[in-house]
């Protein structure tokens, strides 16, 4: 141990550490100062970021032996309070730029120490200095970071006040389709909003720290688990195997259709008989502390027969491939398109056909966070479990059975969430913590390190797609015929809903009179596939979009104009063949077309260096905003002696639900005149919040925003007096009358049959189109994104500050998906940076979105969702921009700059 004098935050501190433990882990560990916050725990994303003698540092990895006696240190909590923010706070709230939240404090706190050694910095100043500290976001795409940093920068130097730049309402107060500051902002950006580990770290004493025993290899039988030297290892509670389980020990997948040939029971909370995929969980070993149980951990043997590891879909498609679940053929789920005529001899007839094959990979969802999660039993037994799911009704009813627990002894709460992008759709942790709380009785608490969350976390399912297009010489499509191959790693869980997303997807946008195509979900050992922001849409949109430019270029038309010809208009019909809710894609290209000829003009000039070629590139992306069919959801109301409170299971991935619920709630009880802070929300915790559904599919701002207002306007009908005016609390109360109202909807949809892929499956689509402007360099392959320019429809516009934020954020995943992200070498691909996550010098400064606001008539006050539209197809317009730049054609993501170079070279 060692002694050390320090000040942190302007007090005086003696600390008595270990000098091997890092600052961010006493921070944290030792003062609970949690504003300080560990994400890939290894020096790159600097979420931990303080400063320390004036300069920033990244706490996880600086031992306390290396912090000099006396050394001054500044974290969030010394920056400023909720009652004093300092510039940059204000500024963060003003631009949006806490989605989640995570980055917030290591953002805040690097930019508070570059604005005392340079109070006017340049936009590219604040770029550099973001790159230099290694300061990474997932979610805002890093634009709304810089617009806060310049606007702090401007109210330290006095140029612009608080008032000037806070919010205005219009003059009735209201707050929809404003710029409102989202309620957990404040919190968010003076490091107050506690996370799963800020919680975990201050749980009672004997909460039990978990560790796990993970598969090293990604298919084997398992002959034996040999626990009795972990056992004896100091710290140890109990080491917990499959035997410890007292439930059925699966995860159940809840298939969607019953052509399914698997039946959903196939992930195993801890592997009994097989190991299906690298990752998987053998063993639990609960002790007193992490360390403790880590090193116990790495004394469970395991004894493996190796079996062929399948990692990818082709190869677990082979003809000698053994079933990677026994009894389940490898190919478990096909589906079909049959619209129109046959599509052969249309083929045959048309004036031009193209046709290529697309990949697209497993994009890791990388959100800053790890994966996080508590659980304990409750005064009446009831198992409480915490966690990131982004779906607790929906996970209840995923692992209840495989812990071995009723139903309604099951209660998931969503903790606030450092960014999920869709895997949390999935159950991750809950049901190991479940296991845990069971098998010993205790408080649990389990974490993730960033290894964990790379390797063991679903991934977005690659595709492989043959696509052809036919068309008439005026490049009108008259035909599509399709055919794809989706690679769903070992579980089938959402798998075939995910194919079915080929079927709705590939081609949208545009009227394909006549498609044949043929899905199929494939088995395989590389990692199980989970949802991931735009679900399948990124895949399948790649394929269409690349290709309209290749049939552009046989045809020898624009890209724009071939497109503007096929879009949807009155009386078309999408690839299931129903009406779309509106049409606006025409509306939507003549915004983008003024963007587009400015872009023709800016591809003429010079590049920025003589080995660069410029190019620009157009696609378009259309989303579904719900899950298939008759979706619904429910969300309470309650009149209080202080205004009305929402319960609401609308989980919070970051993207704003609490900002959606406040606005639609404020929305729809405009009647009663009540103002925005006597709203209370009360939200994502099984206990006291209803089944609203899960928080995917760009579902939330349609279905749980109706529940919401259903919910509000059966509260105002049951508080109205005949007269018009409205009861009081007080009086409902005299009167006997219920203050607690029930809001459900249910979306007008079916869903599609696998045997036609025909049918209406979404009430409500978002709508957009993409403009990427980029810079290649043909010696080195490295593509440079310069400007991403989207039009945008979302319907009405909830809050402007979170669609942009979301847009934005979406764009620059799918930059990602282009250029840089991939999770296929599991020995490689193990970190932020190995799996390509864009830092801020990555991505463009320059990012303009544009807004078509077409009123949806099932869309609560004429609102679509937003969350997945930014990602369904912005990194098709950038492979298109590299073609029209030095005519690589890159049809396999990512386009790392080798694949951009094999390609020209393949050219030449
Ligand atoms: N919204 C709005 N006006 C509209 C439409 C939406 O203001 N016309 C707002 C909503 O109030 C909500 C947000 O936009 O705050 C997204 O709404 P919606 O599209 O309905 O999506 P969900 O709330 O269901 O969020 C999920 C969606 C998905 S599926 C993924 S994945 C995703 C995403 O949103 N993951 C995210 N956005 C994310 N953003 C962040 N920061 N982190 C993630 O993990
Ligand atoms: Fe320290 Fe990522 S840099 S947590
Ligand atoms: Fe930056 Fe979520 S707001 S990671």
């Amino acid at each position: 141990m060692i002694k050390k004098h320090v000040i942190i935050n302007g007090n005086p501190q003696t600390l008595i550490v270990d000098g091997e433990v890092t600052l961010a882990n006493v921070l944290r560990g030792q003062l609970h100062m949690t504003g300080t916050k560990i994400g890939c725990g290894k020096a790159q994303c600097g979420a931990c970021s303080v400063i320390v003698d004036g300069k920033v540092i990244r706490s996880c990895v600086t031992k306390m032996k290396r912090i000099a006696d006396e050394a001054v240190i500044t974290t969030i909590e010394g920056v400023g309070t909720k009652e004093h923010l300092h510039p940059l706070q204000l500024a963060w709230m003003i631009h949006g730029a806490a989605q989640c939240g995570f980055c917030s404090p290591g953002f805040i706190v690097s930019a508070k120490q570059l604005l005392e050694e340079n109070n006017n910095p340049t936009r590219d100043e604040v770029r550099d200095w973001f790159q230099k500290h290694r300061n990474a976001c997932r979610c805002t795409g890093y634009k709304p970071l810089v617009d806060a940093v310049m606007e702090a920068s401007r109210l330290i130097r006095g140029e612009v006040t608080v008032e000037e730049l806070w919010c205005k309402l219009p003059e009735d107060g209201r707050i929809w389709g404003t710029e409102y500051i989202r309620p957990s902002a404040l919190a968010k950006v003076t490091g107050t909003w506690d996370f799963g580990a800020d919680v975990g770290i201050k749980m009672p004493c004997e909460t039990l720290q978990l560790k796990l025993v993970q598969a090293k290899v990604s298919h084997a039988n398992i002959l034996s688990i040999d626990t009795s030297e972990a056992e004896k290892m100091p710290g140890v509670y109990r080491v917990i195997t499959h035997k410890d389980v007292v439930g059925k020990n699966q995860i159940t997948g809840l298939i969607t259709f019953p052509t399914n040939k698997g039946d959903g029971w196939d992930r195993p909370i801890l592997c009994e008989k097989k190991v299906f995929q690298f990752g998987d969980a053998i063993a639990i070993v609960a002790a007193d502390t992490a360390a403790h149980a880590q090193a116990a951990a790495d004394k469970v043997k395991v004894e493996l027969e190796l079996l062929p590891e399948y990692m990818s879909a082709p190869a677990a498609m082979a003809d000698d491939a053994i079933e990677i679940h026994p009894g389940t053929p490898n190919v478990y789920f096909e589906t079909k398109v049959v619209k129109g005529d046959e599509t052969a001899p249309l083929m045959e007839t048309a004036d031009v056909v193209v046709e290529d094959d697309f990949y697209i990979g497993r994009q890791p969802h990388m959100p800053i966070e790890p994966d996080v999660g508590f659980a304990f039993f409750n005064e009446e037994g009831k198992l409480i479990i915490h966690s990131k799911s982004i779906g607790i009704h929906l996970h209840q009813a995923m692992i209840c059975a495989g812990i071995g627990i009723e139903s309604d002894k099951l209660i998931l709460v969503q903790n606030p969430a450092g960014g999920t992008f869709g895997y949390k759709f999935s159950p991750t942790i809950e049901a190991l913590l479940g296991v845990a709380a069971v098998a010993t009785g205790k408080p649990v608490y389990l974490e993730f390190d960033y290894y964990q969350q790379t390797t063991y976390t679903g991934k977005r399912s690659p595709f492989f797609i043959n696509l052809k297009y036919g068309a008439t010489k005026e490049g009108k499509l008259v035909a599509m015929e399709s055919d794809w191959t989706v690679d769903h790693g070992p579980y089938s869980e959402f798998g075939d809903l995910l194919t079915m997303r080929g079927t709705q997807f590939i081609g949208c946008g545009y009227n394909i009179p006549n498609i044949r195509g043929n899905g199929r979900t494939v088995c395989t050992n590389h990692a199980w596939g989970s949802a991931f922001r735009g679900y399948g849409s990124p895949q399948s949109t790649f394929s269409s979009e690349v290709l309209m430019d290749e049939l552009a270029e046989k045809l020898g038309m624009d890209p724009f104009e071939l497109r503007y010809k096929n879009v949807y208009r009155p009386g078309d019909t999408t690839p299931t063949g129903c009406e779309p809710d509106v049409y606006c894609l025409v509306d939507i290209l003549d915004k983008l077309k003024p963007c587009y000829e400015t872009a023709q003009e800016w591809v003429k000039q010079p590049a920025s260096s003589p080995d660069k070629k410029r190019g620009i590139g157009i696609s378009i992306g259309v989303y579904g905003s719900g899950l298939d069919g008759a979706d619904s959801s429910v969300v309470n109301a309650e009149l209080t002696s202080k205004g009305v409170t929402i319960y609401t299971s609308w989980e919070d991935h970051g993207q704003g639900a609490d900002m959606g619920t406040l606005a639609t709630a404020h929305e729809a009880l405009r009647p009663l005149g009540i103002k925005p802070e006597d709203i209370k929300l009360v939200m994502n915790d099984m206990e006291k919040t209803p089944n609203s559904g899960p928080a995917g599919g760009s579902r939330s701002q349609v279905l749980v925003g109706n529940a919401t207002r259903v919910a509000c306007e059966e509260l105002i009908k049951g508080i109205s007096k005949e007269d018009g005016t409205f009861r009081t609390y007080d009086e409902m109360i005299a009167e006997k009358l219920p203050v607690y109202f029930s809001g459900a909807w249910t979306a007008p949809a079916s869903e599609c049959s696998v045997e036609t892929g025909q049918g209406n499956p979404f009430a409500v689509y978002m709508y957009g189109a993409f403009l990427s402007q980029v810079e290649v360099n043909i010696t080195t392959g490295k593509t440079e994104v310069v400007k991403m320019t989207m039009v945008a429809d979302v319907g009405k516009i909830a809050n402007k500050l979170v669609v942009d934020g979301q847009l934005y954020g979406g764009l620059v995943q799918g930059l990602g998906l282009a250029l840089s992200e991939d999770f296929e070498d599991i020995k490689k691909h193990i970190d932020l940076i190995s799996c390509g996550l864009p830092f801020i010098k990555d991505v463009p400064d320059n990012i303009e979105l544009h807004y078509v606001e077409t009123h949806r008539p099932h869309g609560p006050f004429g609102a679509a969702g937003s969350g997945e539209l930014p990602l369904t197809s912005p990194h098709a317009s950038i492979i298109n921009a590299i073609y029209n730049a030095c005519g690589a054609r890159i049809t396999h993501l990512p386009a790392r700059p080798e694949k951009v170079l094999a390609a020209l070279n393949a050219k030449k």
